[in-house]
């Protein structure tokens, strides 16, 4: 049985959720509170140093870092349930590479207007950053475009749709705190699309952090 550590709201445990579901593997998903310190519990500090969320345990086999238990769970179930990367090998290197972007790349840019909003009280929220934060996201996610365009009505779900989607999604929770904050208006429409559809399946619906109903 694999154990997955998940941390509700994280849009990197949301991905090995997701890969999990779509492979149609048994595991035990194990909920860490944040709150309750459980990511510096020596337990816990022991499966990840780094004291971050998500970790799988597989047997004997313990493993962190998102993208890296994606890539394993392929690897060691390539027969189960869906693919998580295409077969071609030049396909399967673009999704590496972008799935290396969004970690990179755009994670940084998240990051940024997650501290300017969610993690800043809200009598301190300057303005001006979190603009900055906003179109820094919104020009990131422009490098992606033509792959938003291309993929919508394709039906195929991977690594590349689980790791971008738990990203746009927490933007968009970032709104529902701060309505005027102009992200959903300024997307392009080619993300818009391929968000809608995504949200329309019930794997991204039945994988929705817990605490965001
Ligand atoms: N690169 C890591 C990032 C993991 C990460 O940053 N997790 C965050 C939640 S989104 C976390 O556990 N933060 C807790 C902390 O830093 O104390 C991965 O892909 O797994």
């Amino acid at each position: 049985m694999i154990d997955f550590y998940y941390l509700s709201g994280s849009p990197f445990a949301w991905r090995v959720w997701l890969a999990l579901e779509h492979k149609a593997l048994q595991y035990k998903r194990i909920d860490l509170s944040f709150e309750s310190g459980d990511l510096r519990k020596e337990s816990y500090l022991a499966l990840n140093p780094r004291g971050k969320a998500p970790v799988l345990v597989d047997g004997d086999i313990s493993i962190y870092e998102s993208a890296v238990i994606l890539e394993y769970l392929e690897d060691k179930y390539p027969d189960s349930g869906g693919r998580l990367l295409p077969k071609h090998i030049h396909c399967r290197t673009l999704s590496r590479r972008l799935i290396n972007e969004i970690d990179v790349y755009l994670d940084v840019a998240s990051r940024r207007l997650l501290m300017a909003t969610f993690f800043t009280p809200k009598e301190k929220w300057d303005e001006t950053k979190i603009s900055h934060a906003v179109d820094g996201v919104l020009s990131e996610l422009g490098r992606f475009e033509d792959y938003f365009t291309k993929s919508v009505g394709n039906d195929v779900l991977s690594s590349v749709e689980f790791s971008m989607f738990p990203v746009v999604a927490l933007m968009l929770r970032i709104e529902e705190r701060k309505p005027d904050l102009g992200f959903s208006d300024s997307i392009s429409p080619g993300l818009s699309r391929w968000f809608a559809a995504l949200s329309g399946l019930s794997i991204f619906q039945s994988t929705r952090p817990p605490h965001w109903s």
